[in-house]
């Protein structure tokens, strides 16, 4: 079944101009004017409207099981909410527990993400060290497209990691091509001030946030760059949320550290404040880490995104319901932390970002969706508007209104961190895989629709590495992208 997209504009990372666009075999076949359309093709009108990369978010946890509950979202019902809103492809996390071997769990994810509805790939946390981790990294990269490895330096008592296990981490990712992500907050300190605000008597929302400031995070950061600097290696922090932090990147960059950066559309949006709100649940709702900033942070995070300082965007998608919240009523730690955004990110950027002149329309589609597939390595089969590219594309009307609202989303928590917000730009219709699948509110998903898909890792770079580390001190390592990714 092929499809064209008329009459749009095309918007890249690059440029944008006035082109059709036939997708057919669930590949892009053509981008251009007066293209011709094979007998039975499915005509898209897009007047007035603009054809960009589908949506790609690098950070989501469908149906984890966290904090002694499991997140509310599964694959199928996260990834067509995606969908409505104009992403079409995630990358969520394997995260075995200390001492589970990596391979068990990649396998236990894959089976729950068997029912995914778009497009999907799978980041592995490292959570513990063994010449089995070191193994297991080896093969999850060669055999099943693994090239990013997730670290959590806080979660104390459950799945944090020390400096050690990250050192020799982020060294077997270097060896291997891959890159390593990095949870940034000093988890000793946040386990230790939220004693503290139990001892003082503070067990509310608002005793989440006070025990997680911008100090703990930008520590952290700062220490996760330092270990992959001292080995000439990549890293990419994931939900950078304080403006210390986003310094600490730019530094690093600077320094011609390849260090990468991640914000969560709704750290650009929400503050602080939400955790004083009257009611509990309605502030519990908003418990994650890294915790929502006083709003002075939002500037230097717009810098980040609009200067290149800071590459791509998520939405940390981890959606937990109110009775699951209330699991902490009264003791804050015990608040499964996570939100949901999986179907507002694009809207909120677009809204925000474009509207309001902070980023371009070609800004928006970098963060987007281009950086985050050239970062791991899935540029041009993803991220792109380009024959030969998959044919996950957004057609974004940039008139469309709508108010955000738990009670018209399509995501599975009975809450919504926008709620009442309105936004003026929206997904009209949504291809995936060269299908339409979200079509005028016209939610067509299709469980287990979805791939897995393979990221190669990048050449390896140890030997490019051990000749700098003889010559001069460990540095920048260029990573040569292996080959164009082949579908
Ligand atoms: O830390 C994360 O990224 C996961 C566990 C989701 N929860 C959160 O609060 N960000
Ligand atoms: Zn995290
Ligand atoms: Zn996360």
């Amino acid at each position: 079944m092929s499809i064209l997209i008329r009459g749009g504009t095309v918007v890249t990372a690059e440029q944008s101009f006035r082109a059709d666009v036939l997708c057919d075999g669930g590949l892009i076949k053509a981008v251009g004017t007066a293209t011709e359309a094979p007998a039975g093709t499915e005509i898209v009108d897009a007047g007035g409207m603009l054809v960009m990369p589908g949506g790609i978010d690098p950070h989501t946890h469908m149906e984890l099981p966290f904090m002694g509950t499991v997140a509310s979202e599964d694959f199928y019902t996260g990834t067509a909410a995606a969908m409505a809103g104009g992403t079409t492809m995630i990358i969520d996390f394997v995260i075995p527990n200390p001492g589970v071997s990596l391979l068990e769990g990649f396998r236990t994810w894959r089976g729950w993400a068997e029912k995914a509805a778009s497009d999907y790939s799978l980041h592995v946390a490292v959570t513990w060290w063994s010449e089995q981790v070191r193994e297991e990294m080896g093969i999850l990269a060669r055999d099943h497209g693994v090239n990013s490895f997730k670290h959590f330096l806080a979660y104390k008592n459950a799945i944090m990691i020390d400096d050690g296990v990250l050192m020799h981490s982020i060294g077997r990712a270097l060896e291997l091509g891959a890159i390593c992500t990095v949870h940034a907050e000093n988890g000793e300190a946040v386990f230790q001030l939220q004693k503290k605000m139990l001892e003082m008597g503070i067990t509310g929302p608002e005793g989440h946030a006070l025990s997680r400031p911008p100090e703990v995070e930008a520590e952290a950061t700062n220490r996760a760059i330092a270990i992959a600097e001292v080995q000439g290696a990549p890293i990419y922090i994931v939900h950078v949320s304080a403006e210390e932090a986003a310094a600490a990147i730019g530094r690093a960059r600077a320094r011609g550290v390849r260090a990468y950066g991640e914000v969560l559309a709704q750290h650009l949006v929400i503050d602080e404040s939400v955790y004083r709100r009257p009611d509990w649940a309605e502030a519990a709702a908003y418990v994650m880490s890294p915790p929502f900033r006083p709003k002075h942070h939002r500037k230097a995070l717009w810098a980040g995104l609009a200067s290149g300082q800071l590459q791509t965007t998520a939405s940390d998608h981890c959606c937990f319901c109110a009775p699951q919240k209330a699991m902490g009523r009264d003791n804050f730690t015990m608040i499964p932390n996570g939100v949901g955004g999986v179907e507002d990110r694009m809207g909120i950027l677009w809204h925000h970002g474009v509207n309001e002149g902070r980023i371009t329309a070609n800004e928006f589609v970098r963060i987007t969706s281009t950086n985050t597939a050239q970062i791991f390595n899935l540029y041009p089969r993803k991220g792109a508007v380009a024959a030969g590219s998959d044919a996950d594309l957004v057609v974004w009307d940039p008139q469309g209104q709508r108010t955000i609202s738990a009670r018209t989303h399509h995501q599975n928590v009975d809450f919504n961190i926008y709620e009442g917000m309105t936004v003026q730009g929206l997904a009209r219709h949504t291809i995936s895989q060269g299908k339409l699948v979200w079509t005028d509110g016209d939610l067509r998903a299709v469980r287990g629709a979805g791939r897995y898909v393979n990221r190669p890792c990048f050449a390896p770079v140890f030997s490019a590495l051990s000749r700098r580390a003889t010559a001069t001190r460990p540095g920048a390592v260029t990573r040569e992208p292996a080959a164009a990714v082949t579908p």
